[in-house]
């Protein structure tokens, strides 16, 4: 029921047009009877009264009156249901509008925890099948419940008008009909829950499928993952065909039911008739509406299914609605200030869910400092730089910019303090200049090739087809590793952050690329403090520190020349990389 509160909610805006469809609907569905209505009167006054054959020659302005009537009312109900379905059209057309961009909105504004957790494919099939089947319930379900109980109900109140007795036998069967609906709406609603969760797996196979195509191609693994998808094809096709069937056990039940009205109808009707309680006039209008109650039986199965349906998709969709991320933004600031750019991490702790990755790390970086960050894979140096924009909150301990808490600080202004090339680099499909300027639309032309340029991007773009106009991503032109790599460098330089963090950005290029990255960046044209992951001695020998991440633990920390002299982990590193360059240079002057 809170739901549907939720639903009317978003219904603002069309909720007149929606009451003025349901409103149409019920007189609409009202006028049923005025029909059989007029056959009675023709009946009675024309063909089976006992003035028949008088009357129609006496009266046949009004059987002309009476037959037109029957057309007009034809006509009418016909354009009402017309301008009734297509108020149902718009008015949930338009809230489906309104509720997909909230969503939107919504599922934008969640922290990186929620898509930790939350499958791709079940946020798709949210987005795209619950909320159409929410706009169908609205359209059509409740229509059809609506025109039902109407119509129902308008044939019973007729009916009483003719013949009470007759009305109470056609009614017994009624109570029965709801309790067999009831145990069947019981029993059909878990399915149907079901039901959506096996949509939602194998839409989340199909999108895994075609994201990791090429993985999947690599390891010639098609065979498996066709294998795979059968698997979850079959299970939502044998949970429909499940829940298909127990509406089959129903079904004869429900359909005897109705048929019965008819039996019912012959018997008491005919017995009333010869009686001659009630005329051929009103049998023949009992029984030309008798469809009017035993119809909305043989459709309770439909709409209980569809009900079923409704709430479990409109349930999942709630879901993302009230989800509440735990990183917000507090408060909105009305300027956006530049941050000086020290950092502060003090006894910082932090877990995922259970396995502590971070372990009291204290260190600052002063304005304007280069800091380098080294550390064995997996010891958390990609966690330890994620609490500085809030991709996730400490779990002990605090983390500041420029002396204050990263919570207290507005979250867009932090954010937009930030430069970042994060190390696993995804580019958008659009070109290349748009990937670059990704950060600020309103960059110029020149800037673009400029920031390229410091990238080390800008010399093999100018090769490419289209040069920066050449689109990328999903279904562009595809690029090296490296290449990628120095188009999120130049995205990252290009928003003059006062914060600039690099995770292994130049891992996958050469070293004398990585040479012209290291001077672009000391000789940036903007203050800024500088974070640098790196492997490789060769960068962060000239950082103004170096930080060593072991295990979520900070063991070392100095220049690189301090480090050297403690002879620890960096040194150890530094050895090691230089015996294998030694090796190299040896091994190319013997060839
Ligand atoms: C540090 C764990 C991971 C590792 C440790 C991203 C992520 C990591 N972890 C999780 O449990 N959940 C997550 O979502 O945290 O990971 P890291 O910070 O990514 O390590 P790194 O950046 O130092 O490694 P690398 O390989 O990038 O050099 O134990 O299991
Ligand atoms: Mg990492």
């Amino acid at each position: 029921m809170f739901e549907l509160k939720w639903l009317w909610q978003n219904l603002e805006g069309n909720r007149a047009r929606y009451i003025l469809a349901l409103c149409l609907s019920v007189v609409g569905s009202s006028l049923t009877i005025v029909n059989p209505y007029l056959s009675q009167r023709i009946v009675d006054t024309f063909i089976a009264g006992d003035n028949a054959v008088q009357n129609l020659t006496d009266k046949r302005g009004l059987l002309i009156a009476l037959c037109l009537g029957m057309i007009g009312f034809s006509l009418l109900r016909t354009g009402l249901a017309y301008f009734t379905t297509m108020q149902y059209e718009r008015s949930s057309q338009n809230m489906l509008y309104r509720i997909r961009i909230y969503l939107y909105n919504k599922i934008q504004g969640q922290d990186r925890e929620y898509y930790d957790h939350n499958r791709t494919g079940d946020l798709m099939t949210k987005m795209t099948g619950d909320l159409d089947m929410v706009r169908h319930s609205m359209a059509w379900i409740f229509k059809t419940i609506i025109e039902s109980f109407t119509i129902f109900a308008a044939a019973v109140i007729y009916f009483f008008s003719i013949d009470t007795g007759l009305t109470l036998w056609m009614l017994t069967l009624s109570p029965l009909i709801f309790v067999v609906a009831y145990i069947f709406a019981k029993h059909v609603r878990p399915m149907y829950v079901d039901l959506r969760e096996r949509l939602s797996q194998l839409n989340t196979t199909t999108q895994e499928n075609i994201s990791g195509n090429r993985v999947v191609k690599a390891f010639a693994r098609e065979a498996y993952e066709i294998e795979k998808f059968t698997e979850k094809n079959v299970n939502y096709s044998t949970a429909n065909k499940k829940a298909a069937l127990v509406w089959l056990d129903y079904f004869p039940y429900l359909e005897t039911f109705a048929q019965a009205f008819n039996v019912i109808l012959m018997l008491a009707g005919g017995l009333y008739l010869m009686e001659g309680r009630i005329t051929f006039g009103e049998f023949a209008a009992f029984s030309s509406l008798v469809w009017a109650v035993s119809n909305p039986m043989r459709n309770i199965g439909i709409i209980i299914n569809d009900i079923q349906r409704f709430f479990a998709s409109l349930t999942k969709i709630v879901e993302i609605y009230y989800a509440r991320p735990a990183i917000v933004n507090e408060h909105q600031a009305t300027t956006k200030r530049r941050y000086e750019g020290r950092l502060t991490f003090e006894h910082v702790t932090f877990k995922y869910d259970s396995a502590t990755v971070l372990d009291d790390v204290s260190f600052t970086v002063e304005p304007g400092e280069t800091i380098a960050i080294m550390g064995s894979t997996g010891a958390g140096k990609t966690t330890l730089i994620n609490l500085i924009p809030r991709f996730y909150d400490v779990s002990g301990g605090r983390v500041l910019v420029d002396g204050i808490d990263v919570r207290e600080l507005e979250l867009d202004e932090l954010r937009g303090n930030i430069g970042m090339a994060t190390q696993d680099v995804l580019l958008f499909s659009d070109t290349i200049d748009g990937n670059i300027a990704y950060g600020d639309p309103e960059l110029p032309e020149e800037e673009v090739v400029a920031y390229a340029g410091l990238a080390a991007a800008h010399d093999f773009i100018v090769k490419m087809p289209e040069g920066y106009d050449t689109v990328v991503g999903e279904r562009g032109v595809g690029l090296s590793g490296g290449q990628k790599q120095r188009i999120a460098l130049a995205r990252a330089l290009a928003v003059h952050r006062s914060i600039l963090i690099l995770d292994d950005t130049t891992s996958a290029v050469d070293l004398e690329t990585e040479e012209h990255i290291q001077n672009s960046l000391r000789g940036l044209d903007y203050p800024c403090t500088k974070l640098i992951i790196a492997q490789r001695v060769s960068t962060t020998a000239e950082a103004d520190r170096i930080l060593i991440l072991d295990n979520g633990r900070l063991i070392e920390e100095g220049t690189h020349a301090e480090l050297l002299a403690k002879r620890g982990y960096y040194y150890d590193v530094f050895m090691l990389q230089n015996e294998g360059i030694g090796r190299q240079v040896m091994a190319h002057g013997q060839k």
